[in-house]
């Protein structure tokens, strides 16, 4: 009898990934909710080089970082397959979601917690790798074609996520004018089971985001004094 469980926070995207992942393969699994504040033995132990959340237990064998964990679910539950099957159409969809985490989340990060005189230019580095996004969805429902697939999950971070940081960075980036195909994909993306029933509340996310934004400026006002 197998044994899944997994180390994650509801507020966190990169957990939400993987709880996706494993609902779409139809995988039962235990949630083991951790406290960022006051880290677990289990997490520490399971995680020790990054010590963050999704890790996912699988018959007690950790996998820790969430795009490593997708392909880890693809490759051991092969019903309902998340990455494409053709091998230049997985390498493509390996590239855009390392694009995602390594680009993206970065600059609208940066972009939200940017202020004064480098807000402009931070919002204009985010908008510019958002463009290159919108590019690639033209024309299609999802990334993955009909289905949400790897790196649709791996984007789902620009539906809600990204639609609070707007919010709390006061600014506009993934709006319908700018860029129809980006917008319509995260509507779309936000009614399609099982992201409709697993996903954090917006109030829940804008609060555990705005502790960070708050530590993050205040370090930058008390460097600059
Ligand atoms: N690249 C990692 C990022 C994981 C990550 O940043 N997790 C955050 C929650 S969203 C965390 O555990 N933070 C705790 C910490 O930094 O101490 C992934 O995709 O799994």
């Amino acid at each position: 009898m197998e044994e899944v469980k997994l180390i994650a926070t509801h507020q966190s995207f990169p957990c939400a990934r993987v709880e996706w992942a494993l609902r779409i393969k139809g995988v039962e699994y235990e949630y083991l909710k951790e406290d960022l504040a006051n880290k677990s033995s289990l997490l520490l132990q399971s995680n020790p080089v990054h010590k963050k959340v999704p890790v996912l237990l699988h018959n007690n064998k950790p996998i820790a970082e969430s795009l490593v964990i997708l392909e880890y679910i693809d490759e051991t539950w092969k019903k309902n397959p998340l990455l494409p099957l053709d091998p230049y159409e997985r390498a493509q969809a390996r590239f855009w979601a390392r694009f995602i985490d390594e680009k993206c989340v970065l600059a609208v990060w940066g972009a939200t917690v940017a202020q004064g005189e480098e807000k402009e230019k931070a919002v204009g580095a985010a908008l510019e790798s958002l463009a290159l996004l919108e590019k690639e969805i033209q024309g299609k429902k999802y990334f993955g074609g009909e289905k949400i697939g790897y790196l649709d999950i791996a984007a789902g971070c620009m539906s809600l996520w990204f639609s609070v940081l707007e919010e709390l960075g006061e600014m506009e980036l993934l709006n319908a004018e700018r860029f129809p195909s980006l917008h319509e994909w995260s509507q779309n993306f936000l009614q399609t089971s099982p992201v409709k029933d697993c996903i954090p509340s917006r109030e829940s996310v804008v609060e555990y985001f705005s502790f960070g934004i708050n530590y993050v400026r205040s370090l930058a006002a008390s460097s600059k004094s």
